[in-house]
């Protein structure tokens, strides 16, 4: 573990004071900060403070936060290196409009705001108001999101917009809200270090969120780790159990690890009596999965299954946390809420080192999840209840009649649109969908359809921005001023510590200047600068579960070293706590106060392997300096360095072995929909029958499947089958099928 620790850690302080690290150390003297301020990270959603050093007003550098109750002096590097990445050759500085030719050229920002409302107008006018769509984003400040949020919605009578985290948060979203009542991750960090038992499913923390698994480390109660992944992770190196199972088994694993609990009396009676509905029925249900059941359908022994369960009643404090391996599948919500019921069941839920946690992913979705106006109305409201309508027209002061009664079609929805003809025009910010979309080239052959493509965007050579009509050129993370809410609903303030590039303007202030074009600048009188909209936001969720009515300023949240939600003005008390739980009362959102037990017959994977296409692929994060789509992190030249740059695919050793494959060979691994040339990486930590492709690479994406889970309508990215061939053309077999 210790060894784990420290080649895949974060750079901690002590790196920073050695002469060697990225830190002050090395700042030639003239370079020395004058001031310093603190700022949170835009990457991921663990959301760690960092110490910005300021001359002329101007970032020079940056350390992380020790006394941050998130981070503790601790950061990846990509946060190190957050800075860097700003400076980049390709970032947008003006506008860009595609001329007679083709060929994007700078124009100016009137030009480039008056021919966005024309054309947009334009659109609407031939096709109808719902005939433009936006997509947006989980990494713009909060007060951005709702801006674009009420501005797409009530300013132009947009109808569908829908965010990445779609791609990414949806299923947990609907999770929470079915079982809880509303979409509330429980936890605080602290669970981590408390907890005598973590279970983590599909989540790779020691890569993906870095400092959330040093929390772990510094857990002193020697916690059993267990790891539920396909993937011989760096996660799963450091667990004390690590369960391969199947892609996608999960569903029948849990239901088998109920029964089991059940079987054996390992339950809090208590804590199903007075405070859940539904366990009969889950009782009844869970008979059909016998462990020989199990066994099948997940490829693991009994003994690991049992040994799984028994730990889990064992453990006075079990929390059980999941991320991408559970929310990316064509039956995630029925994963998530499985997961959810092994938490109810034994009662390890509301108390600390317990819960059903959902760890987020950039490092604002649950931002947007509560204020993007997409899924859900402006502060975590329904679009289709009527008095929730009323009250968010009455504190914005506009008109009911402007708020669409139901939400918005989901982002493969408007897609579809797009080839049924019914959406014409797109407005895409801060997001990637020509790398990062399911199933690439249609998306990219969708894309290519409409009459107008707007990308907002830090940079102008992004696979979107090339294919649109309109490039907006935006500031980023660190050229503007807002809030981000991260996993453990901790919100946070970020700040401009740096002049944004030739004419790039923050998010907010294009969207601003969009609202006067547009004619409905009236409607945001009060949204004049980010801390207005914040006090706009609190009055939005004023007696919802989120409400936060009780926080002063930005500067109340700088004090407290940020604030979870929710914070109402009754709460405000005079010590806040710094780590916060929810259901510690054992109270939850529905109208009787109690959590639903969900639960459904499992369905196999849409397309599993066959004779054509043996392997089952598998996507996710590749390492820790690696940022999604790459437009950020491949500017830096430390980041580059710890990462390959051309895209590999992992296969397992016997699989390779078999073929006479070595690391280094280039194969060519082909699906239904595409294929792409990698290089090799030959590994024991993958099953047979199983490869596996980081999502940075923008040729990944060619081969999935577009499949969606039926209720929250995300992509399952992480199983689909594919064929392996030799660039000489002869094709690889697995060892045994997957
Ligand atoms: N360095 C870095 N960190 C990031 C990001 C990044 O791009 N780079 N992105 C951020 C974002 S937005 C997100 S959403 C998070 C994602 O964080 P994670 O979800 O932890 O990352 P992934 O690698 O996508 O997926 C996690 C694991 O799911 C496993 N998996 C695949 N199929 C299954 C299955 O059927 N069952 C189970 N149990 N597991 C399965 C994969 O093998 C993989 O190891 O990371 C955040 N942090
Ligand atoms: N195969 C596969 N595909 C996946 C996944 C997977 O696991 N496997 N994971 C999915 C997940 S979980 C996610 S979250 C998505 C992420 O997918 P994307 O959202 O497409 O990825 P990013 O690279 O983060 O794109 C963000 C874009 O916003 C720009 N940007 C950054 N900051 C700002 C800003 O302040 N303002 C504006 N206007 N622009 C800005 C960046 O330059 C970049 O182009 O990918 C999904 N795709
Ligand atoms: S762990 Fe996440 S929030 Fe912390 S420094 Fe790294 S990217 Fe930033
Ligand atoms: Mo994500």
């Amino acid at each position: 573990m210790s060894l784990l620790h420290r080649t895949s850690g974060p750079l901690t302080r002590e790196l920073l004071l050695q002469p060697s690290g990225f830190g002050l150390g090395q700042l030639p003297a003239r370079l020395k900060p004058e001031a310093t301020t603190r700022t949170v990270c835009g990457y991921c959603s663990t959301g760690c403070n960092l110490n910005v050093h300021l001359q002329d007003g101007q970032a020079v550098s940056l350390s992380p936060t020790t006394e941050y109750p998130v981070n503790l002096g601790m950061a990846c590097p990509k946060g190190w290196e957050a800075l860097t990445v700003l400076d980049a050759p390709d970032r947008a500085t003006t506008p860009l409009l595609r001329d007679a030719n083709s060929k994007l050229q700078p124009t100016s920002w009137r030009t480039g705001v008056m021919t966005f409302v024309e054309r947009f107008k334009a659109i609407q006018e031939k096709h109808g108001k719902e005939s433009v769509a936006f997509i947006s984003t989980g990494q713009i400040p909060t007060e951005e999101m709702a801006f674009l949020g009420a501005l797409a919605k009530f300013g132009m009578g947009i109808k569908h917009g829908d965010g990445n985290t779609r791609q990414c948060m949806a299923t947990a979203v609907v999770a929470y809200k079915q079982a809880f009542g509303f979409d509330a991750p429980p936890y605080t960090y602290q669970d981590f270090e408390e907890s005598d038992v973590i279970v983590l499913v599909g989540s790779n923390l020691c890569l993906a969120h870095p400092i959330m698994w040093e929390r772990v480390m510094r857990n002193p109660h020697r916690p059993e780790i267990i790891v539920v992944d396909p993937r011989m992770t760096e996660t799963a190196m450091a667990a004390t159990q690590h369960l391969p199972l199947a892609p996608k088994s999960d569903l029948d694993l849990f239901y088998g690890i109920a029964r089991i609990l059940i079987e054996r009396d390992w339950l809090d009676d208590r804590f199903i009596a007075e405070h859940t509905t539904g366990f009969d029925e889950f009782r009844q249900f869970v008979q059909a999965y016998s462990i020989e059941h199990v066994t099948i359908a997940t490829g693991l022994s009994k003994e690991v299954i049992e040994r799984f369960a028994q730990t889990i009643h064992e453990g006075k404090r079990v929390s059980f946390w999941w991320t991408m391996g559970v929310n990316q599948s064509h039956q995630g919500v029925r994963t998530a809420q499985a997961l959810i019921n092994l938490a109810l069941m034994t009662g390890n839920i509301g108390k600390p080192g317990t819960g059903a946690n959902s760890i987020t992913g950039q490092c604002n979705a649950m931002g947007s999840r509560l204020f993007s106006n997409t899924t859900s109305l402006l502060g975590g409201h329904d679009f289709a209840n009527a008095a929730h309508r009323e009250k968010v027209a009455t504190t914005l002061g506009i008109d009911p009649s402007v708020i669409p009664t139901e939400a918005s079609w989901s982002y493969h929805e408007i897609l579809e649109g797009v080839l049924r003809g019914k959406i014409k025009g797109l407005w895409v910010i801060c997001t990637n969908p020509a790398h990062s979309w399911i199933n690439q080239s249609h998306c990219r052959e969708i894309l290519e359809r409409l009459d107008f493509l707007v990308v907002q965007d830090m940079y102008s050579t992004t696979e979107t921005a090339r294919e649109a009509d309109l490039v907006l050129p935006a500031a980023g993370w660190g050229e503007k001023d807002g809030s981000f809410i991260n996993s453990e609903r901790r919100i946070g303030v970020i700040k401009k510590v740096k002049k944004a590039p030739g004419q790039a303007l923050s998010d907010f202030a294009i969207f601003r200047s969009i609202a006067e074009a547009w004619g409905c600048g009236a409607m945001f009188r009060d949204w004049t600068s980010p801390s207005a909209v914040f006090e706009i936001m609190k009055k939005l969720s004023r007696g919802q579960p989120c409400d936060i009515t009780g926080i002063r300023d930005y500067a109340h949240v700088e004090a407290e070293g940020g604030i979870q939600w929710p914070l109402s003005e009754a709460d405000v008390s005079a010590t806040l706590q710094a780590q916060r739980r929810l259901f510690a009362d054992g109270r939850f959102y529905h109208a009787d106060g109690r959590a639903k037990f969900l639960f459904e017959v499992p369905r196999p994977i849409p397309e599993g392997p066959s004779d054509r296409f043996p392997f089952v692929l598998l996507t996710g994060r590749g390492t820790a300096s690696q940022w999604h789509t790459q437009t950020r992190t491949s500017k830096s030249d430390v980041l580059r360095k710890l990462y390959p740059a051309r895209v590999y695919v992992e296969i397992n050793l016997a699989d390779a072995r078999r073929s006479g494959i070595k690391s280094g060979d280039r194969v060519r691994v082909t699906s239904q929909r595409g294929n792409l040339e990698a290089t090799a990486f030959v590994t024991p930590t993958l099953q047979r029958g199983q490869v596996f492709i980081p999502m940075h690479y923008e040729e990944c994406n060619r081969l999935t499947d577009a499949v969606f889970d039926p209720y929250s309508k995300q992509p399952s990215y992480k199983a689909c089958a594919v064929a392996l061939t030799t660039l000489g053309g002869a094709s690889l077999q697995p060892t045994r099928s997957a």
